[in-house]
């Protein structure tokens, strides 16, 4: 693919070779930090570089990006290789275009998987939250590789995991997990098919932690947790020793692992980082599925926890180079990165060794089967399907690619170099992706690099700048930078999947469960709504209801009572892809999206006497100026 454009760009890739490459590998050996990298590239090569990236208007990409955005709290959706973003999907965060946060289908979504002693704190603060810190999103699998059904992502921030349906591009389910904070780490089991979520509670506590105790931290505990995708439900909760960071799964379905660190129990940073080593927890998931069938387990919070302490039958811990952070598996099925942060190098375990571990037949370092040193900083591996791995160095500001072959053989003692070309990043790169990469069917076309900071690259927009998303092709020998993109507050992770794997709708379906509620109400009412233009009065409880069709809403005006509690439930019932409507009411801080068959319901109380406007805010015709009508609020009588 990315050679046909090049050839339409009339240059060949070998052309560029001699002078860009060779450049920047020069630059990664002589440790050349960030700020010398852009103007490595040979003014054509970085023309000609940008042409093969472009998608032409009307084009549409090959692949799609399921971007994190971190304290956004969103899930974003943007096309490779154009890097455009296509959408941006609502999950921890509140929106102001959709509703996303204040409509009842939403608040219901955001609320039902709350623990009792949240929605209490919540009440207070009005009843959800606002803010979350999305990190790592990952696609449902089927056999080792993508099935478009989900995405899953966490929430650092409030503790929660939520499910994205990729059917209609929505967030269906949100859990808040008990028994820990700040969910970190999370990755989905790959065969046979997920299955479990697995996310990582970050943050060490204490078990319960009800007060009881506060400043000892050695009874502070880590806690790993498997979700069902399916029900949403939590199955199993693993109690660790340290704190879990990052966390994926094996393609056998038999072991996941985290990296951890943190293996001190500190509290402070010095006390974090003393020791030499930490560890990777490798889980065993039948051990664990039989011990929650045997009862082997104490329950907390209705949840079955396990006890997978240091000597657990349920895990075992191997030592590796201090606090190692990603940890990703090779679509080999075999090879498992865990990347050494404060250590130079990552270390490379070998999963047909885990039963061996497990039965006590090897050491826990008899996993491991390369350690390569690549720079400084370590942070995630990406991978190619063609044995080359792709690590982000964060302090130096470069990606390192590495043979894996030959990352073993050195270890096993043969005297060979394992680095094939370092490509300065602008700048600290955080996760970086590679195309289907995280699945068996990686493809080695393209690599994204995730960086924190962007610095001089983009025009300046004061203190605060956007991150800098650089695309990569990989599909030749060498890396070769095409695209830099600026994205606001953080994408960490990101996963790229292949457009034949996704297929979503293009209206809404009028059976959809989302819409469950609503339909009952309305059949309690009488109304049906796909014809409504009703108000029904329930004491001081009104509910108004009516269906939209360009360039109108099925009522003009309608009245009720100051003081009352108004429910506005609208249906679009136009058909036409891409006719979404909106309802806004002024002054009342009332918004929310209407798509194609849709319905979307909000509650507010009326309680400003007078006239006042609601009109529709998605630009849906010639006449969407015109979209509009009244709400009349009687005075309350004095
Ligand atoms: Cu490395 Cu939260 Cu995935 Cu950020 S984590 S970089
Ligand atoms: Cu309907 Cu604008």
């Amino acid at each position: 693919m990315a050679k046909t454009i090049d050839q339409a760009a009339g240059v060949s890739r070998r052309d560029l070779l001699g002078t860009t490459a060779k450049a920047a590998t020069l630059a990664g050996l002589t440790g050349a930090s960030g700020f010398a990298g852009g103007a490595l590239l040979a003014p054509g090569a970085a023309h000609a570089a940008a042409q093969k990236a472009e998608v032409g208007p009307g084009e549409l990409d090959e692949y799609y990006v399921f971007f994190s955005s971190g304290q956004s709290g969103e899930l974003r959706i943007v096309g490779l290789p154009s890097m455009r973003e296509l959408m941006r999907v609502p999950v921890f965060n509140r929106c102001s275009a959709t509703g996303w946060g204040d409509t009842n289908e939403s608040r219901k979504i955001l609320t039902e998987g709350l623990l009792p002693e949240t929605r209490e704190y919540l009440a207070k603060r009005g009843g959800v939250y606002l803010n979350g810190d999305l990190h790592h999103p990952h696609m449902s699998f089927t056999d080792g590789t993508y099935d478009g059904r989900y995405v899953f992502v966490n929430d650092k921030a409030n503790s929660r995991v939520a499910r994205v349906r990729c059917d209609v591009m929505k967030c269906d389910k949100i859990i808040e997990i008990p028994n820990m904070e700040a969910v970190h780490g999370l990755r989905v089991q790959k065969y046979p098919r997920t299955g479990y979520v697995f996310a990582n509670g970050e943050d060490r506590l204490p078990l319960p932690n009800d007060g009881s105790v506060l400043d000892e931290p050695g009874k502070y505990h880590g806690i790993f947790t498997a979700i069902d995708g399916d029900t949403m439900k939590i199955a199993w909760q693993v109690m660790v020793d340290g704190n879990l960071d990052n966390v994926d799964a094996d393609y056998q379905g038999k072991y996941c692992f985290s990296t951890s660190y943190n293996s001190e129990g500190g509290v402070t940073l010095a006390e974090m980082t003393a020791a030499e080593q930490d560890w990777v927890v490798v889980f065993n998931i039948a051990r664990i599925e039989e011990a929650v069938k045997k009862g082997d387990y104490k329950e907390y919070n209705g949840v079955p926890v396990i006890d997978g302490r240091k000597g657990s039958r349920y895990t075992r811990y191997v030592p590796i180079p201090n606090s190692p952070h990603g940890i990703n598996t090779a679509p080999d099925g075999i090879h498992v990165v865990a990347n050494g942060k404060l250590s130079p190098t990552v270390s490379v375990m070998d999963v047909r060794r885990f039963d061996d571990l497990f039965e006590d037949k090897i050491e826990p370092r008899g996993v491991i089967v390369a350690e390569p040193e690549l720079g400084l900083g370590p942070l995630h591996t990406a991978f190619d399907g063609r044995g080359n791995c792709y690590t982000t160095l964060f302090i130096d500001s470069q990606i390192c690619k590495w043979n894996l072959e030959k990352a073993i053989q050195k270890f096993a003692g043969k005297d060979v170099d394992p680095i094939v070309q370092k490509l300065d990043v602008h700048y600290q790169p955080g996760h970086n992706h590679t195309s289907m990469g995280q699945t068996k069917e990686a493809d080695g076309k393209w690599l994204i690099s995730l960086n924190k900071f962007s610095k001089d690259r983009f025009l300046n927009v004061g203190p605060l700048k956007p991150e800098c998303d650089q695309l990569i092709d990989i599909s030749g020998d060498e890396m070769k930078l095409v695209h830099d993109g600026p994205s606001f507050a953080e994408p960490h992770d990101a996963t790229i999947v292949h457009r034949s794997k996704v297929s979503p709708v293009h209206v809404w379906d009028r059976n959809d469960p989302l819409f469950d509620d609503a339909k009952k109400q309305a059949a309690a009412d009488g109304v049906v709504l796909e014809e409504a233009a009703d108000v029904i009065r329930d004491g001081n409880k009104v509910r108004v209801y009516m269906y939209s069709v360009a360039p109108a809403f099925s009522l003009e005006k309608f009245t009720v009572r100051q003081g009352d509690e108004v429910t506005v439930y609208v249906t679009n019932i136009d058909e036409v892809e891409d006719l979404t409507h909106g309802f806004t009411l002024t002054n009342h801080g009332v918004a929310m999206e209407v798509p194609p068959q849709a319905t979307a319901s909000i509650t507010f109380t009326a309680d400003r006497p007078g006239v006042h406007w609601f009109y529709c805010q998605w630009f849906c015709h010639a006449l969407h100026m015109e979209m509009k009508g009244r709400m009349l609020v009687e005075p309350r009588a004095a």
